[in-house]
């Protein structure tokens, strides 16, 4: 059976999404060696049924929190055929930090833009075609609480099980880039369980979890680099964060338009 992994920061509505999805086709358990609640649930979309995981709410996919760490290993090792970004649309510049992270781990992921009526209230614009373009990702409008779109949203996941993946290249700055270009020979000549792209950016990032990881997988050769990295005390992991962010404002800033005293409010 294909699996649709429900992912997005606390309060998206991603709950709301899942009930609206499920029904009462679901059950809850814990994830395991963790006190982190499990969502599953199933439906049936044009007579093939889908299990459906609801992940903890989270801003970020890092290491500083239990519900991040269950979010990305599901996404990184759970194998979702299809993940459904939950993103409320009123909130979006914050959200979509998340989305940059799924598309810098190559996630295969559609995004429901959520609380829509609640964004047409306070007037703002979104033009969902160029963002969808922009992104690299499916974009489906839907207000959960009014179970209003939900059927779009199965389709376009659905669907997109079946397609290629559409690629949206991360542009890095130079000295991201000169980074990841030091330790990605270091990381071809083993396999690992996670993508190398992704490690790369975890390295640099110090991701606790993933030194851990390496420390036990790793080769000789890309423990050094670890630590080297370890060692310095650069600032590379801001510039990490500054550089998703400046990719989501870059895109929004030709897809969104807020009324006058609302981008005031922003700054
Ligand atoms: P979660 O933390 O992401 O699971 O969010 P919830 O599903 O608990 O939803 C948070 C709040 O937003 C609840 O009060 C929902 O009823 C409400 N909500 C969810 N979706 C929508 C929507 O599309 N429009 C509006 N106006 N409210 C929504
Ligand atoms: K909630
Ligand atoms: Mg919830």
């Amino acid at each position: 059976m294909d699996t649709i992994a429900l992912v997005g920061n606390p309060n998206s509505g991603k709950t709301t999404l899942f009930n609206a999805i499920t029904g009462s086709n679901q059950h809850v358990g814990n994830w395991p060696g963790v006190t982190v609640e499990k969502k599953e649930g199933k439906v049936k979309y044009n007579n093939k049924e889908y299990n459906i995981v609801d992940l903890p709410g989270t801003y970020s996919l890092g290491a500083f929190s239990e519900d991040e760490i269950v979010a990305r290993d599901f996404i990184l090792k759970g194998n979702p055929d299809v993940v459904i970004n939950v993103i409320d649309a009123t909130n979006i510049e914050r959200n979509l930090y998340l989305t940059a992270q799924l598309i810098e781990m190559g996630t295969k992921v559609v995004l429901a833009l959520n609380m829509m009526d609640e964004a047409k209230a306070k007037n703002i614009e979104i033009d969902l075609d160029k963002l969808s373009k922009e992104l690299g990702v499916p974009i489906v409008a839907t207000i959960a609480s009014k179970k209003q779109g939900i059927q779009d949203l199965l389709k376009s996941a659905t669907e997109y099980i079946n397609y290629e993946k559409m690629i949206k290249p991360f542009t890095y700055t130079e000295r991201i880039k000169n980074e990841l270009e030091s330790i990605m020979p270091l990381l071809s000549d083993s396999e690992y369980i996670y993508p190398k792209n992704w490690l790369a950016i975890k390295i640099l990032e110090k991701d606790k979890e993933i030194i851990n990881y390496i420390d036990k997988n790793g080769t000789e050769n890309l423990k050094n680099k670890v630590n080297e990295i370890q060692s310095i005390d650069s600032d590379l992991e801001l510039e990490i964060i500054d550089n998703r962010y400046n990719f989501v404002g870059d895109i929004l800033s030709h897809s969104v338009k807020r009324p006058a005293e609302d981008q005031l409010s922003l700054t």
